[in-house]
């Protein structure tokens, strides 16, 4: 305790001296560095204080949208960069009891009774390269869907079911021209169809899925022997590429580690197309499913890369793949125009390796700064490795002795066991090498300790500068899995302060009661601080659906229904409409009230409902 004291006013010491402000500089990074030093490191105690503010001031807003999936808890959220607050979550294979998805009849229609998943990768629609800001779809490995977010309202808007694969894993959309197609893989072979439990593994086929972005709906599925992983496609509408890690068909750990190296795969999509039209395929639980068996289709190739490899990603220029080994300590570099000439026949799959740079223990996940500089998270070793991409290639042709690892520009420790890492707007052609977040799958004594089941830690790492400098550490809820960072212009032309009433054919202009038999429709409006009635009667027994909307179009003012001792709650944001559907089993008098503070008079917001 005392030495760290000792540290940071020596460190307070320099850094006045050379600023000539003691005081004013020495309040500068009590602030700003409070949430970064765990014990001030060797480093810290010498350089002056960080110029790029990762400090968002009140009134001030991010200069960064981030779309964070929030694995197993099946949301995705969004979260402002720099200041790395969670600005808001929205609801996707999750419940959410504060929105009511999950509870009203809208979400119910597209969850159909599956209330959890596992939401692995976000990825936003594309126009050239760059982010059209309209769209993020992302994918539920747990019940093999994939769904759309529109960014207007930022709620979930369709979902799709995907048959014939499990695990969904590595998702990601079309850069160019537009996204008409997002892709999306099966991590665990299985039986296709599934209908033969006695089937040998040797026989279980892995899928790689395309589905329209605007329709959601699936386009076709290519059948392959190997699984896949993650997922990229190029910046020429080309192609989409994936790795795998179980060419070996294994069941088993020790099977699936049995080959020195497996494949990145890579699907022809003018091919695909072709063969669509051509009516080559064969259709399997109402999908068209296309042939890329190796050895019995043109519309795939294998490119050799060690070892069990994991992450996939694309530089901003478009040149290169990057598949981060995993089990390997390397990361192999692909050159993506070469990628034709394997279709063709004209060159060997491995030829278009033109890399194999060593990175460290347990290479994952590769970002890029739009500088030429690649960033790869290393699980094993706990870092973020900075390496040029161009001296990689370079030194590939020295000796091992004279490469020195020259490529390595910089690394930096993280805590701990760093899963995802990206930088700003680093999946698009305008990757900007302003700030990077690195996700980590521990977070150990590095917040206030609160029980066996802890939060994950992510890290906001500076990197405008030749060195990376870690600038903060925030919890986040389980499990922070990847994310986009997206320039804040890009999603601010298209977010809406209200809905559009009237998109909504059930939207309640008059509050009333209609029975139809046994069916009861109760519409209310709902305007702080009532709603459109002050009681309904009821008989035991009767099903009951109850649509409300709001009519208060003041920005922020939402209203909650919530039915007493019903399991009813939901609220609905300025004109949004709402429905939900149940039946009044239990007689006596039920108080409806809003729970979402709307009013002074917001407790004296509620209405009787009388079940006799
Ligand atoms: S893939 S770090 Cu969904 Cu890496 Cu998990
Ligand atoms: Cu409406 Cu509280
Ligand atoms: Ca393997």
């Amino acid at each position: 305790m005392s030495l760290d004291r000792r540290k940071f006013l020596k460190y307070l010491g320099v850094a006045g001296a050379a600023a000539g402000t003691s005081m004013l500089v020495s309040e500068g990074i009590k602030t700003k560095e409070k949430g970064a030093i765990g014990p001030l490191t060797a480093e810290a105690q010498t350089t002056t204080p960080q110029k790029h503010d990762y400090e968002v001031k009140p009134g001030e807003l991010d200069a960064y949208y981030g779309f964070w999936s929030g694995g197993h808890s099946g949301e995705v959220r969004i979260i402002g960069v720099p200041s790395m607050r969670e600005i808001k979550r929205i609801p996707v294979f999750n419940m959410d009891v504060a929105t009511g998805w999950g509870i009203t009849n809208e979400s119910k229609a597209l969850l159909k009774g599956r209330f959890c998943g596992d939401t692995h990768h976000v990825h936003g629609s594309y126009n050239n390269g760059v982010y059209d800001g309209k769209y993020l779809f992302v994918n539920d490995k747990l019940n093999n869907r994939v769904a759309r977010i529109r960014t207007d309202y930022m709620e979930t808007d369709k979902i799709v079911d995907v048959p014939n694969i499990q695990g969904m894993h590595g998702l990601f959309t079309q850069r160019y021209p537009k996204t008409e197609w997002v892709v999306c893989n099966g991590e665990f072979q299985v039986p296709v169809p599934n209908t033969n439990p006695s089937q040998k593994p040797a026989d279980y086929n892995g899928i790689h899925t395309v589905i329209d972005a605007e329709k959601m709906e699936i386009v076709c599925q290519v059948l392959m022997d190997e699984n896949m992983d993650l997922a990229a496609t190029d910046y020429g509408g080309r192609y989409s590429m994936t790795t795998s890690y179980n060419i070996e068909k294994g069941v088993t750990v020790s099977e699936m580690l049995g080959s020195d190296y497996d494949y990145m795969l890579v699907f022809h999509w003018d091919r695909m197309k072709k063969a669509l039209k051509d009516g080559k395929y064969k259709v399997i639980n109402g999908v068209k499913v296309l042939e890329g068996r190796e050895g019995k289709s043109d519309l795939t190739i294998r490119i050799p890369v060690p070892k069990n490899p994991h992450g996939i990603n694309v530089s901003p220029d478009g040149k290169y793949a990057i598949c981060s080994g995993k089990v390997s300590p390397t990361c192999s570099v692909i050159e993506i125009d070469k990628i034709e000439d394997v279709f063709n026949g004209k060159l060997k799959p491995k030829d278009v390796i033109i890399a194999q740079p060593f990175i460290g223990l347990g290479p994952l996940h590769t970002t890029f700064d739009g500088k030429g500089n690649a960033y790869t998270s290393v699980f094993i070793d706990s870092t973020n490795v900075k390496w040029n991409i161009q001296k990689a290639i370079d030194n590939e042709k020295l000796p091992e002795e004279k490469k020195k690892n020259s490529h390595i520009i910089d690394v930096l420790d993280v805590n701990y066991q760093v899963g995802h890492i990206m930088a700003t707007m680093a999946e698009t052609k305008e990757a900007d090498g302003q700030w990077l977040v690195s996700l980590n799958k521990f977070s150990k004594d590095r917040f206030l300790n609160v029980g066996p089941l802890k939060n994950e830690c992510e890290q906001l790492v500076d990197i405008t500068g030749e060195k990376l400098k870690l600038v903060h550490d925030s919890a986040a809820y389980l499990e922070p899995h990847d994310c986009i960072i997206v320039r804040r212009d890009i999603i601010e032309k298209h977010v809406k302060d209200r809905y559009n009433m009237f998109d909504n054919p059930l939207a309640v202009t008059k509050s009333g009661v209609e029975r139809k038999g046994k069916k009861v429709t109760v519409r209310l409006t709902a305007n702080a601080p009532v709603f459109g009635l002050t009681e309904v009667n009821l008989k035991k027994g009767e099903e009951v659906t109850v649509i409300v909307t709001n009519h208060d179009e003041i920005s922020d003012l939402d209203h909650g229904f919530a039915l007493s001792n019903y399991n009813i709650n939901f609220v609905v944001a300025p004109f949004q409409t709402k429905s939900v559907t149940f039946i009044a089993d239990k007689p006596g008098v039920y108080w409806a009230y809003c729970t979402n503070f709307c009013h002074a008079l917001h407790l004296e917001m509620r209405m009787r409902l009388i079940v006799t």
